[in-house]
């Protein structure tokens, strides 16, 4: 029997990991490891193992549905199409093109995002976001100011060379398993390493040094451990001076963050504060790696920027073995970025609401009336829905009725829609709520290039079909745009790509011919230029060449904990789910490993409520409640309860309060209360 292997990238995390789909008879008989992969070396964790799971599910969605009563009925494609441009057009028509928004997915290809966001705006609508928004647009908002790009700063396989890698609110062991292999290396040539979290978590048991700070202290944490590099001497003077800016004011800012200070408001001994900074401040090569517990903070730029302050007074960049490192969560979150499917960004980074990104696109479009941006974000698309200036929606790749805060509101949102069509691959909380549903091939059954964490944009080739009348996502945008009389002319993904190679200029020199030779790195701004692996090797893309030191002061999350509300709730993940889970939840192999909703309680607090381990509790905020199994253990310190997000329920509970600038919604602190359910 004849079996061909086909090269492919994993579709769940940034990490970017490659293996080989065995397909035998036009099916996926199973996995294939690719030793030589840059990042995963012939390895996968328990989700990039179970990833064909999904491929044959029964529950896949396999023709386009329309609403009818409270069920659905199939319909034909071209029904559809006539559906949906019906949809759009009426809105745009009564209310203007700005009463349409549009979500694109970064579990979708470059492709397929900038398509989306080509959709949007040659419609007339400035308003187009991805999940980053959940996610790192803290980072996007900070970074840019801080360093002039948001990247992470160096390579996977480079933190091997790391001597001190410091991890802040980051469980990679959990959440990018096969980049904690890289560390594993680093640790077993000697280096140090520190993690910053409210929870013992198995990337904790890693650490030399465990900082169990409090929910929401990170900046007090940073600031006081610049204030001991500070006061003992321990910058890079001479990086400082040829490399930044802003330092003096920093120095000052930090002048009273004493580690005692810093004690009292993180709840972190001020010896291991001591101790942490030394590590980092005096290594030949230190890396900080972070990831949501810095950005879902009503205050994640400023951790962000804090972040960076560190590694900057240290002279921490530009070098293998250091580096700043926002792990990226979705397996193409970076490139749906990068391709212009956010509300501030053209493709390329270029700034919606510069006249000079309308004139460029305008040209390389052939178009004119361009939208001026910035456009809504995505949490703010939700609250224009609620408040009836946003007509019509189409979320492709999302589930924000499960994943964006306080589910109830964005169910009313949504439901008070003219118009909203779902692009998935399965019957999502969210598109239970469509007028129109269309099917999406997933992964494997579609080519394109994706751009891990690293900027290492990779090519996925197709293995099998899709199943029934599902087709692929960029496919289905194209016949949506001719639909509503735009003419998009692509016949395969790597036409997409010639146009994206002449129109973004980090990926000018990422061809679809050279991606078949291997994965390249952005920037890449000619077609015999090799690519980037380490950004601000020498200088910053800002004034002068340097980069910004921004001096942040700490503010307390948006809520505290109250005698009503006693207990601190942070929200995250576990290694066997993804996101709102409607993937892994289908996947057996991953859902008979935590089939449950769970909150995860410190002993003494549930001895307190009298709950037992297995318990099933009620979790209350202003907002809502839901219901859990109770998990006891000592993870959490007393006072600070966790809940996985995986399951529908957890949204229910949490704040609808952002970043002011980067708004993102503060997932990882409010306050609830927790009693048994008899
Ligand atoms: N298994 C699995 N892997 C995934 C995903 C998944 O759902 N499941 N999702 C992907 C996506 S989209 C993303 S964005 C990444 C996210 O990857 P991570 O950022 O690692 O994920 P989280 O579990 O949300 O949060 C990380 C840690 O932040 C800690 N934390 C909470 N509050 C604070 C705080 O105030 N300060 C500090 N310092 N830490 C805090 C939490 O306890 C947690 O251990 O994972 C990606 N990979
Ligand atoms: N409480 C709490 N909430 C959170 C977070 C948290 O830490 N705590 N984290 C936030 C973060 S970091 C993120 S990134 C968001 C994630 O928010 P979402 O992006 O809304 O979450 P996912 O569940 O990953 O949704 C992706 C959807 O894409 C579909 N899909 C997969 N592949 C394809 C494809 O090829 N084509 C199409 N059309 N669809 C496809 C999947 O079935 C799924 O429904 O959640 C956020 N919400
Ligand atoms: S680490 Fe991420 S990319 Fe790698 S196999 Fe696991 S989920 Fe997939
Ligand atoms: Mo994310």
């Amino acid at each position: 029997m004849t079996k061909v292997l086909v090269p492919t990238v994993c579709p769940y995390c940034g990490a970017g990991c490659g293996f080989c789909i065995a397909v035998e008879k036009e099916r996926a008989s199973g996995i294939e490891y690719m030793p030589d992969h840059p990042v995963s070396q012939g390895a996968l964790c328990a989700k990039g193992n179970a990833a064909l799971e999904i491929l044959c599910h029964p529950e896949r969605l396999v023709s386009p549905l329309k609403r009818r009563g409270e069920g659905w009925v199939s319909i034909s494609w071209p029904e559809a199409m006539d559906l949906v441009a019906r949809g759009l057009s009426q809105a745009k028509k009564k209310h203007g093109p700005r009463s349409l928004a549009f979500l694109s997915s970064s579990k979708c290809s470059n492709e397929d995002n900038y398509l989306m966001q080509k959709l949007a705006r040659l419609l007339g609508s400035p308003h187009i976001d991805n999940c980053a928004r959940l996610c790192h647009s803290p980072s996007v908002v900070g970074l840019n100011r801080t360093l002039g790009a948001a990247g992470m700063t160096n390579p996977i396989p480079d933190i091997a060379s790391s001597r001190c890698i410091f991890i802040i609110g980051s469980n990679l062991a959990e959440n990018h398993p096969v980049i904690s292999r890289w560390i594993h290396r680093a640790k077993d040539r000697g280096a140090a390493v520190i993690v910053a979290d409210p929870r013992a978590t198995p990337t904790s048991w890693m650490a030399d040094i465990f900082l169990q700070l409090k929910p929401g202290t990170d900046v007090a944490l940073l600031n006081g451990m610049a204030h001991v590099i500070i006061k003992e001497g321990l910058i890079n003077r001479d990086y400082i001076d040829r490399s930044t800016r802003g330092f003096e004011a920093l120095a000052e800012a930090v002048k009273e963050a004493t580690a005692e200070r810093t004690a009292e408001i993180t709840g972190v001994a001020a010896e291991d504060i001591v101790q942490a900074a030394r590590a980092y401040a005096k290594s030949p090569a230190s890396s900080i790696l972070y990831s949501m517990g810095i950005t879902q903070h009503s205050t994640g730029t400023d951790n962000v920027q804090a972040v960076s302050n560190l590694a900057l007074i240290c002279g921490q960049l530009g070098r293998p073995g250091t580096g700043v490192m926002p792990l990226r969560g979705q397996n193409n979150v970076q490139g749906a970025c990068d391709m212009g499917a956010l509300a501030e960004f053209y493709p390329g980074y270029k700034k919606a609401a510069d006249p000079k990104t309308i004139q460029y696109f305008s040209a390389a479009w052939s178009v004119h009336d361009l939208p001026l941006g910035p456009g809504l974000t995505a949490t703010e698309m939700i609250e224009a829905a609620a408040a009836g200036t946003i007509k019509a929606m189409y979320i492709m790749g999302e589930d924000p009725a499960n994943s964006d805060p306080c589910s109830e509101n964005v169910r009313q949102a949504l439901e008070s829609l003219d118009f909203l069509v779902v692009q998935d691959i399965f019957m999502t909380a969210t598109a239970q709520l469509a007028d129109v549903v269309l099917p999406g091939a997933v992964w494997a059954e579609k080519e394109g290039s994706f751009t891990n964490t690293e900027r290492r944009v990779q090519w996925s080739h197709k293995a099998i079909e899709p199943p029934g009348a599902a087709r692929s996502d960029g496919e289905i945008i194209c016949d949506v745009a001719r639909s509503m009389g735009l003419q998009f002319d692509y016949p395969h993904a790597a036409s997409v790509l010639d146009e994206i190679n002449r129109t973004v200029p980090q990926y000018a020199g990422i061809t679809r011919e050279r991606l078949d030779a291997g994965s390249i790195a952005w920037p890449c701004p000619t077609a015999d230029h090799p690519g980037t692996p380490i950004l601000h090797c020498s200088g910053f893309n800002l004034a002068d060449g340097k980069a910004s030191i921004v001096p942040v002061a700490f503010r307390p999350a948006a809520e505290a904990a109250s005698s009503d509300y006693p207990f601190i709730l942070t929200t995250g993940r576990v290694a066997v789910h993804h996101n709102a889970g409607s993937m892994t939840r289908r996947s057996p192999s991953l859902i008979s490993r935590e089939p449950d909703l769970y909150v995860e309680m410190n002993r003494e607090d549930a001895a307190a409520l009298d709950v037992q381990d297995g318990d099933e509790v009620k979790i209350t905020t202003i907002r809502g409640e839901t219901a859990a199994i109770a998990r006891l253990g000592d993870r959490v310190k007393k006072g600070v309860v966790f809940m996985p997000f995986h399951f529908p329920g957890t949204n229910i509970l949490t704040t609808e309060i952002t970043d002011q600038e980067a708004r993102i919604p503060e997932f990882k602190v409010c306050a609830c209360n927790i009693s048994r359910r008899d």
